[in-house]
């Protein structure tokens, strides 16, 4: 972690904070919980944190958290998130709550808020997933106003620098090096601004019932039309409130060829652990071709019914935060390549 990374997290108030020295597995009975992929979690977990707080539904504090973090322009998700190779935001959600109902929309253009529509897909329609112009119809059929098709600054500094290379092909996110040539963004800009594109949420309500749900701009620089894993059901997340819930960051091409959260939560299903369930997933990635998976990041990130939580990535630099009331944390994950 760069020096000014860690200062800007300092700001966040998380004074005795250092990545690096955090474990990488806690247990944390007391419920509420919510969990977040990456740094950028921490104001995320914040919104939720106001529902959970209440004693509101875990899907509500989803819900509100992932709207948070969509509503920041020049940030990692939403329409403020990088563009496809054409120049176009398509952003990808789900949500999946405690009774195992799931909605989806994957494609959608100008819409703000991708988990809100597909928390109606699947609260008003008999159907999980919608796409494309569908989903945007659907959207707007809902009350959903249509935003301006414009790039946030960000991304079109980033799409122009791309466009230079038009380089397609998968990189790992590596700190500290400005990666542009591939679709997967790194995890820090050279000067210390994270940069990550996808926010998965897992959360626990003070009735214990756990919701999940993702929202993303998915990998930068993607061919038009491409669809990720993170609104793909037992993909980019799961949620058996019998068991626990997972959901995942990362090259999602990779995620979805092994179901990735469905492993997790099955693997939690068998007795392991939230962290060892996604580390067994992530080696079953490496495992399938370990040259390529020195190429890619792959982080997966659970929460068991007992509220215990963990992570593992194929690489170094996956982190989740975790609010509860009693801690406020970043957490570094373990990884299977250093
Ligand atoms: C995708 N899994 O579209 C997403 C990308 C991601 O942080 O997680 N980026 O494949």
């Amino acid at each position: 972690m760069n020096r000014k990374h860690f200062l800007k997290i300092s700001s966040l108030g998380l004074s005795a904070l250092t990545i690096d020295k955090v474990n990488a597995f806690s247990v944390a009975p007391n419920m509420p919980i919510v969990i977040s992929t990456w740094d950028s979690g921490m104001a995320v977990n914040e919104a939720a944190w106001t529902v959970l707080e209440k004693g509101g539904r875990a899907l509500d504090a989803i819900e509100k958290g992932a709207i948070s973090i969509e509503n920041k322009i020049d940030c990692c998700v939403g329409l403020g998130g990088y563009p496809d190779r054409d120049g176009i935001v398509t952003l990808d959600a789900c949500v999946m709550d405690e009774h195992s109902n799931c909605g989806a929309v994957a494609g959608l253009e100008d819409i703000k808020h991708p988990i809100s529509v597909a928390r109606k897909v699947m609260e008003n329609t008999p159907h999980v997933l919608l796409v494309g112009n569908g989903a945007q119809q659907f959207a707007l059929e809902n009350g959903f106003g249509k935003e301006p098709k414009v790039l946030s600054k960000d991304a079109q500094k980033a799409y122009e620098e791309w466009l230079k290379k038009n380089d397609y092909k998968p990189e790992v996110n590596i700190e500290n090096k400005k990666v542009f040539g591939g679709p997967f963004a790194p995890a820090f800009f050279d000067d210390g601004t994270p940069n990550h594109d996808t926010m998965g949420l897992l959360a626990m309500d003070k009735k214990g019932n756990m919701s999940g749900g993702v929202t993303t701009s998915g990998m930068a620089f993607k061919v038009h039309g491409r669809v990720g894993d993170s609104p793909v059901i037992g993909a980019g997340l799961f949620v058996d409130n019998e068991i626990g819930c997972a959901t995942s960051s990362g090259v999602g091409e990779e995620v979805i060829r092994i179901c990735g959260t469905h492993l997790v939560v099955e693997f939690m299903r068998q007795g392991y652990s939230p962290e060892n369930a996604c580390r067994k997933a992530v080696e079953r990635i490496v495992n399938r071709d370990k040259v390529k998976a020195k190429t890619l990041q792959v982080g997966f990130l659970a929460m068991n019914k007992k509220g215990e939580h963990g992570a593992y990535a194929i690489q170094k630099g996956f982190v989740y935060s975790l609010k509860t009331a009693t801690e406020n944390n970043i957490v570094a994950a373990k990884y299977n390549i250093g």
